[in-house]
């Protein structure tokens, strides 16, 4: 391609409003342009990478026997409506009526759509298992739409869904989907680690998030660097503390004025204690029910685990009339003594074990002091109910967990029957009983993948391809396009490398060379060739992107070399990923 020719609209600087550098390296190399909030044109750069992560993506699906169809982007609310989700995704889901006042939305996912395909396609288990994909635009109307095309409201995703006659099928297959995920962004040079995550609003038994590390990543994991431990920190287990029974009495309990001592903070400085030492009581409410959740005064409660310990769907903070209504007190009294009527207790190890601890009273400005808390709390449930934090250890090995941030790339589920139920898939098993399908979903972010990839490599002068996706292997760049010697040679290794089917951009624009170079770094193709004044000696520079490493090459050379230079720059960038 002639950069002459090409669609490369560059930009000097970006507007403060791109914070992640992926965003405003991708709008300065002219990747990507913004259409409205969180919309966005691949140009042809950009596009170019797209497709290459696609093709990746597509040869693993290949490799794990998935197939490729198209779904239609416009689906029916009905099909939405049978699922439920159509309530329950509100505001988040893209809708629009049709010429004939019908309701439609435009696909964020695609659970109901293939699960309805299915139930109208297959009846027999022989024709499981089976696992078919697409590589498609979604919209999902974000609230917030940010950090360029790493939270937009239109994206590329390869999603895919296996259905399966039982579990141990499923099983099989998600091992394979994980096992291509490993390859697919380890192909594509991320860095990145899968952690158990929580199966969220759509449920089934387990799944997995593939979260490309970076500082510019929404979630936060916690991994172990002794072992294999990884988890996103809504999941994140936390070691149940030995029993240290220290056999302390406690003086009984006492009553204390705590007038306007609401926050934790105001507590502990009116009564002079360490928030180590106070019982911090949440009011959940929980599929409608109130729970009371206890924590030490220092830790904080993980509603994700709250969630899935009462298998509830719906897990929230009460309000503060709903506080008032249950507990008798405003917000800051509240405890598990006292109270008017029995409720769900749930109570974290920690918490469990505290001895003269200081807890709300259920009434107003008012605490109470000496809470031995196995003496003095009645009916409760002990459980694995806060965040993890620094320092606390490895629930795998021991060893201290680390924190990083990561951008989730992948995710892998494993759904069971949780569509195919209310949908009614069925098929007839051996003994020809009709069961509902065990399903399976996986998805890629592709767009997001490409933006994690910029995250990952890119320095003060711009992105630094990985080759296997470089939207360009070699950047080919004449100094002084007027000059007829060095024009001519240029024109020659461009006809060459096109001819050896060397994907190349030829820079023979009117530029000055500062320009070109600035560019040429900004881009971040990998190798640069470059024809210059010392093309009079017969001499050609070549500069690798990622390492700096130059030379020079003889002119009649450079096709015989740059194989071999392609693939030294193919693995440095796998030396850079393990490092
Ligand atoms: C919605 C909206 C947003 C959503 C969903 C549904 C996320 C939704 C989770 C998934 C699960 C898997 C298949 C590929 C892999 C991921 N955001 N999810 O279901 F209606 Cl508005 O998408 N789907």
């Amino acid at each position: 391609m002639r950069q002459q020719t090409a669609l490369i609209p560059t930009l000097r600087d970006v507007g403060a409003e791109a914070e992640v550098m992926s965003h405003r390296l991708m709008l300065k190399a002219g990747m990507i342009k913004q259409l409205a909030a969180g919309i966005y044109t691949l140009l042809p750069l950009g596009h170019r990478v797209l497709r290459k992560v696609e093709q990746i993506v597509r040869e693993e699906m290949e490799q794990v026997g998935a197939q490729e169809l198209l779904l239609p982007a416009m689906n029916p609310s009905e099909l939405w409506k049978e699922s439920g989700r159509w309530e329950t995704y509100g505001a988040e889901l893209v809708k629009l009526v049709d010429r004939h006042e019908r309701d439609f939305l435009l696909g964020p996912t695609h659970e109901e759509v293939i699960t309805d395909l299915l139930r109208n396609t297959v009846s027999s288990y022989k024709k499981l298992p089976l696992t078919l994909y697409q590589i498609q635009t979604k919209f999902r109307d974000e609230r917030r739409p940010r950090s360029g095309v790493l939270r937009g409201r239109e994206f590329l995703m390869k999603d895919a869904y296996s259905f399966h006659a039982d579990e141990e099928s499923l099983e099989k297959t998600y091992q394979m989907m994980y096992d291509a995920y490993s390859r697919i962004f380890t192909r594509c040079g991320l860095e990145f680690r899968p952690v158990e995550a929580d199966a969220g609003a759509i449920g089934g038994t387990g799944t997995h998030e593939f979260m490309a590390l970076s500082s510019a990543g929404e979630d936060t994991l916690v991994f172990c660097r002794a072992c294999d431990y990884a988890a996103n920190i809504e999941m994140a287990e936390v070691q149940v503390p030995k029993a240290s029974d220290s056999g302390l009495t406690v003086a009984p309990l006492e009553k204390v004025a705590t007038p306007g001592a609401k926050s934790i903070e105001q507590v502990t400085n009116m009564l002079g204690i360490e928030p180590a030492h106070l019982i911090k009581s949440l009011l959940f409410i929980v599929d409608g029910e109130p729970v009371m959740v206890l924590v030490r005064g220092d830790h904080e409660v993980n509603d994700i685990k709250v969630k899935n310990f009462l298998e509830a769907e719906v897990c929230e903070l009460a309000t503060e009339e709903m506080v008032q209504q249950v507990t008798g007190a405003p917000v800051g009294f509240a405890g598990p003594i006292g109270l008017q009527k029995e409720i769900r207790i749930l109570v974290d190890h920690t918490a469990a074990q505290m001895k003269d601890a200081v807890v709300g009273a259920n009434e107003g400005d008012t605490h109470l002091k000496h809470v031995d808390f196995q003496r003095d709390v009645l009916s409760y449930h002990v459980a694995d109910v806060r965040l993890i934090e620094e320092g606390d250890v490895c629930p795998q090995c021991g060893d201290a967990v680390s924190f990083t941030r990561g951008i989730e790339v992948g995710q892998v589920f494993k759904l069971g029957t949780k569509y195919s139920k209310p949908m009614n898939a069925v098929i007839h098993d051996p003994n020809g009983k009709e069961i509902p399908m065990t399903m399976g979903c996986y998805g890629v972010g592709i767009s997001r993948t490409v933006a994690s990839i910029v995250e990952q490599h890119h320095d003060d002068d711009g992105i630094v391809w990985p080759l296997a996706i470089a939207p360009y292997a070699v950047h080919l760049i004449v100094v002084n396009v007027k000059n007829d010697e060095q024009r001519d040679v240029a024109e020659e290794l461009y006809a060459s490398m096109q001819a050896a089917g060397v994907e190349v951009l030829f820079d023979d624009r009117k530029e000055r060379a500062g320009v070109k170079f600035k560019d040429a770094d900004l881009l971040g193709i990998p190798v640069r060739i470059t024809v210059g004044a010392k093309v009079g000696d017969g001499l050609v520079e070549y500069k690798v992107r990622r390492s700096g490493e130059s030379g020079e090459i003889s002119k009649t050379d450079v096709m015989e070399q740059l194989p071999q230079l392609l693939k030294q720059v193919a693995a440095l960038t796998k030396r850079i990923k393990n490092r």
